[in-house]
């Protein structure tokens, strides 16, 4: 978790607003549920550090990271959402399915955020391998998670009022 809190630091984002009144939606693919359960812990535990309440972070699940982008149309288009976070891990097959899947989905998220006008975070992984997934998802090189919680609130202090 001080992964989160470092980053904060490192990227040199000066006062960190108040967010315990903020609400956030996760949006969190089953696929490779083993990483995006994981990633989902990361984001949680880093919203509550940083100040979100419990009670205004919201969870729904998807069934891949195709559906993302829908999920999180879906929480943005509330008006007592704040920001929302999407978490899935694509991992790159011998098909193409993987591009038309990452293709799609970081375009997506890209759509909602900009017509909503709120952040809309990008936390997928697109790893080659369930090894790479895990070490992103909690394991050595920290936790995309934590990021994209971290990302939430960072878009949320610097977003014009
Ligand atoms: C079909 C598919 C494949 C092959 N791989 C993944 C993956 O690695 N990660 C993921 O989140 N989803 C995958 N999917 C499912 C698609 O995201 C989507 O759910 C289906 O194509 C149905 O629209």
């Amino acid at each position: 978790m001080a992964t989160s809190l470092k980053n904060l630091s490192d990227t040199n984002v000066k006062g960190i607003k108040d967010v315990s009144g903020f609400k956030f939606g996760i949006v969190v693919a089953e696929w490779n549920e083993e990483v995006t359960e994981a990633l989902y812990s990361g984001a949680f535990e880093t919203l509550l550090q940083l100040g979100a309440t419990r009670e205004n972070i919201e969870r729904m699940n998807v069934p891949g990271s195709f559906e993302l982008t829908l999920g999180a149309q879906w929480m943005a288009k509330r008006e007592d959402i704040d920001a929302v976070i999407t978490l899935g891990c694509v991992i790159q097959g011998e098909t193409r399915h993987f591009d038309f899947i990452c293709q799609a989905c970081a375009q997506g998220i890209t759509d909602v955020g900009l017509k909503y006008d709120k952040p809309v975070v990008f936390g997928v992984l697109t790893p080659d391998t369930q090894k790479q997934a895990m070490d992103r998802a909690g394991g050595k090189h920290g936790n995309k998670g934590d990021e994209a919680a971290a990302t939430a609130v960072k878009m949320l202090s610097v977003k014009p009022v």
